[in-house]
């Protein structure tokens, strides 16, 4: 594969692209994970490829909520997986969520494969391989789903995707935490908490948080919650997108 040299302008968006590409060819990934790849960097240019002061007020908030949760889940896809599956598994040790692969475009060969993957990284136990539970109202595989595990979590961070299934999960009582470079989807519209920002940036930042909060009492953790807006979130994430390259909303 062609070398990156890293002053390139757009060394980290060209690295990110190598590790889709790769995901891709090791079968973990989908080939429509290019596709959605493609869109989020479009939305990355628009927001000038950096963590915003509201995306980071929102990993603050999903930080705390992580922490607060009874049985946290983080639902992994084959985008998530082949971009930062380091990261996942130590947010998982970190906060003790389980993780559940869950997929969209699901074969039995990418679930073990993305199982396999994550054991690689460091997981123990990763779910999704033998789901016994559906989530009502989802037709698509996506509500195929482990009764141990999304389907009896109070928390779910959903790292990119776009669909019905944020939905379907608050329709049955669960908090959900997504990741979209999106502010305009119908999963960054839904979610409880949104995350308008690179998974590739996200992650290392969600640690550093988590870190940070671990040891505070849950009463400042519910205070950062009761203070987090999700809407005047994405609303700031719309406008620094327009504001940026000077279109009036
Ligand atoms: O592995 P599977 O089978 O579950 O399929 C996963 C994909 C992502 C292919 C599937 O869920 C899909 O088609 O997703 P969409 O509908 O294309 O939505 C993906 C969303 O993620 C879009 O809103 C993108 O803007 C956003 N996105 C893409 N890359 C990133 C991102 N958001 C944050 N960080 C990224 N790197």
């Amino acid at each position: 594969m062609t070398e990156i040299p890293e002053n390139h302008p757009r060394y980290h968006s060209l690295i990110t692209r190598k590790l889709i590409v790769k995901g891709v060819e090791s079968g973990i990934t989908s080939t429509n994970g290019l596709i959605a790849q493609g869109r989020g960097e479009a939305f990355d240019y628009l927001i000038g490829e950096t963590t915003i002061a509201s995306a980071r007020d929102a990993q603050y908030a999903a930080s705390a909520m992580l922490l607060l949760a009874k049985r946290p889940i983080i639902s992994v896809n084959g985008n998530s997986a082949a971009l930062v599956p380091d990261e996942l598994v130590e947010l998982s040790i970190l906060t003790g969520a389980a993780l559940e692969v869950n997929l969209f475009y699901r074969t039995e060969d990418r679930i073990l494969k993305i199982i396999k993957h994550l054991r690689a990284h460091g997981a123990q136990d990763v779910l999704g391989e033998s789901p016994n539970a559906a989530i009502p109202g989802l037709s698509s595989e996506r509500g195929k789903v482990c009764q141990a595990g999304i389907y009896s979590a109070d928390v779910v961070f959903v790292p990119l995707e776009d669909g019905d299934r944020c939905e379907a999960l608050l329709s049955i009582g669960k908090q959900v935490i997504a990741v979209d470079l999106n502010p305009l989807s119908r999963t960054a519209q839904k979610a409880t908490i949104t995350i308008v920002d690179n998974i590739t940036r996200v992650m290392p930042n969600i640690l550093k948080i988590v870190k940070e909060l671990n040891n505070h009492p849950n009463n400042k953790l519910i205070d950062i919650l009761d203070n987090f807006n999700n809407k005047k979130g994405l609303d700031d994430a719309i406008m620094t997108m327009c504001k940026k390259h000077k279109v009036s909303k």
